[in-house]
């Protein structure tokens, strides 16, 4: 929309703990290992750090089942050093923002000790409890990590949701003692100075009905079943009168099933919600009807439809946020770039897209220095409960594992997850011991030593490229239109305002392409802002010839 303020002009940095920098030698990233890199944060010119989740936890889903919301991981560290971290970013001049994990928390947590000790216990209710049905659960209700989403607990012979891992609980939101207890927490770590949160699987908590789900579809089961439900917006309106009002932070929704239909409702800025979301379409266009372990190719013309029409939905009113990765998904460069022939120039065409769009831009961690995919050949070298589960899942079935592990190598979510690799000594500068996760083999070649130094390294395209977002606040918020939509190879776009005018040029392809620009302006005086190779060669005066994956950012 048009009011101005700090979170839309934020660019976002996203640090996974477990995989940052480990300190203290036990093979694990931890809180003094952000301390002692925070001035490589501070140096790509980010505003805010969004940190994945550092409270207690026994680590079944890496720290997304929180046993304890008012103390930190052990293997991170202590609440001092939380607060080191938080002050070194504070005087450093960004902010931070925490993961806000209340869906569900650990089935470690006191409360669901108690929960699940006795029907009438005071926490019976601040989870899902059912009566099983014809001897089974109650309710045909799959898991987003494989498997039924009840599971049976025999001290009470009743049942419990959990949507994620059968760790992980789903909490009762319709119970006002459970959504006091989400305030008090929230207003803790905001009493600290925490700057705002990223809400994970917000788009969940409030639950329908517990009939079967008609879908043999997981997607339309989200969507239509477990996404959106009649109690969300009331919950989240409630939230942002009893806390977020309170204080001056940012909240950005996460959430699948969050589509173009109920997306505005979350974030317009009348209904007091949320300050902006993740929108989820282009991460889920390559997978096919069986979920990310089934594969199928992007339609890249579809690509930039999804981001055409989020940008509609909010050029008015709410905003969006701009990522094209997270700790969930594949590395970026090996997903919409070419990590093989064009890895450097796809890399910096990825970033001048990230910051040329409108909306919030999030990198996440690793992609600066355009770190790829990894295919480990064992099963066994893997750690993501997601990717254990489907695998056991597929054994159990007799079906193909070779196969199942070459759907990994290209959708598993530990190819965002291998550790960061900062130097081409042992282990790559991030521990000393053992990484909990293998490293990428190819950390000789790809490290942020070796980028630091060259000027023309995808890091230092990083630095610039937010420098020059940070130089043109209209990037921010001007008006975006798409050139040539068709094209399948070519994303080309407009942004302009009373004051000024951008064109943008992506070539995402391995080919050289002949793109010619609509006439919305005249482009007699075009002068290059920055570009991954330089300006593009022009064969006529609307028509340019554009370098396999070359990109670049013009003013009119
Ligand atoms: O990647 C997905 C499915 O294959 C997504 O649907 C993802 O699981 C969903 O967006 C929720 O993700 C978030 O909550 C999960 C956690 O495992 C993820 O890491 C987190 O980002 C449960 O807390
Ligand atoms: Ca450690």
């Amino acid at each position: 929309s048009v009011n101005k303020t700090w979170w839309k002009e934020a660019v976002v940095y996203q640090v996974y703990p477990r995989s940052f920098n480990d300190s203290n030698g036990d093979g694990i990233g931890d809180l003094q290992g952000i301390i002692q890199k925070l001035d490589h944060i501070k140096s790509l010119g980010v505003d805010v750090i969004w940190l994945c989740p550092v409270y207690k936890s026994p680590n079944d889903d890496n720290g997304y089942d929180i046993s304890d919301y008012y103390d930190i991981m052990d293997e991170f560290g202590t609440m001092e050093d939380f607060d080191e971290l938080l002050s070194g970013i504070h005087a450093r001049g960004m902010k931070l923002l925490m993961d806000l994990v209340v869906n569900h928390s650990s089935d470690e947590h006191a409360w669901f000790k108690e929960s699940r000790s006795s029907r009438n216990n005071p926490k019976r209710d601040y989870y899902i409890w059912k009566p099983g049905k014809n001897g089974g659960p109650p309710n045909n209700w799959p898991s987003f990590f494989s498997g039924s989403a009840w599971q049976y607990a025999e001290e009470t012979n009743e049942y419990y949701l959990h949507l994620f891992t059968k760790k992980q609980p789903d909490l009762n939101w319709e119970n006002p003692k459970l959504r006091e207890e989400v305030y008090q927490l929230m207003r803790y770590w905001l009493d600290k100075g925490v700057n705002g949160f990223r809400m994970d699987v917000i788009s969940v908590i409030s639950k329908r009905n517990y009939d079967d789900t008609p879908h043999a579809n997981f997607n339309d089961t989200i969507a239509q079943v477990y996404a959106n439900g009649p109690r969300i917006h009331e919950f989240l309106k409630e939230m942002n009168r009893e806390v977020m009002s309170h204080y001056d932070v940012m909240t950005v929704g996460e959430g699948p099933g969050i589509d173009l239909d109920t997306g505005l409702q979350y974030v317009a800025e009348d209904e007091k919600e949320l300050n902006m979301l993740f929108h989820f379409g282009h991460m889920f266009m390559d997978h096919g009807p069986g979920g990310r372990f089934d594969p199928k190719p992007i339609d890249f013309v579809e690509f930039k439809k999804i981001f055409r029409l989020w940008d509609e939905k909010f050029k008015n009113d709410g905003w969006g946020s701009i990522f094209l990765g997270n700790h969930d998904f594949q590395r970026i460069v090996s997903r919409f770039g070419n990590d093989a022939d064009f890895w450097e120039e796809s890399a910096k065409l990825l970033c001048l897209m990230l910051m040329t769009m409108r909306g919030t831009p999030y990198v996440y961690q690793g992609d600066e220095i355009g770190m790829t995919n990894v295919a480990f050949d064992r099963i066994e070298d893997y750690d993501d409960v997601e990717i254990m589960n489907a695998y056991a899942e597929w054994k159990a079935q007799g079906k193909d594992l070779d196969l199942f592990l070459k759907h990994v190598h290209v959708n598993g979510r530990d190819n965002a997850r291998t550790p960061i690799q900062w130097d081409a000594t042992q282990n790559a500068g991030f521990t000393s011991a053992t990484p909990w996760l293998k490293l990428n083999p190819n950390y000789t070649k790809i490290n942020v030593a070796d980028q630091q130094n060259a000027e023309n390294s995808i890091l230092n395209f990083y630095r610039q490229m937010i420098s020059v977002r940070k130089a043109n606040p209209s990037l921010v918020y001007a008006n975006y239109a798409v050139i040539n939509e068709a094209h399948k190879q070519v994303y080309a776009y407009w942004r302009w305002d009373d004051a000024v005018r951008y064109l943008i040029l992506l070539n995402f392809s391995a080919d050289q392409q002949t793109f010619e620009v609509d006439d919305r302006f005249d482009i007699e005086s075009l002068s290059l802002i920055i570009g991954n190779m330089g300006a593009v060669q022009m064969e006529g005066e609307k028509i340019f010839k554009l370098l396999p994956w070359q990109a670049a950012l013009y003013q009119l």
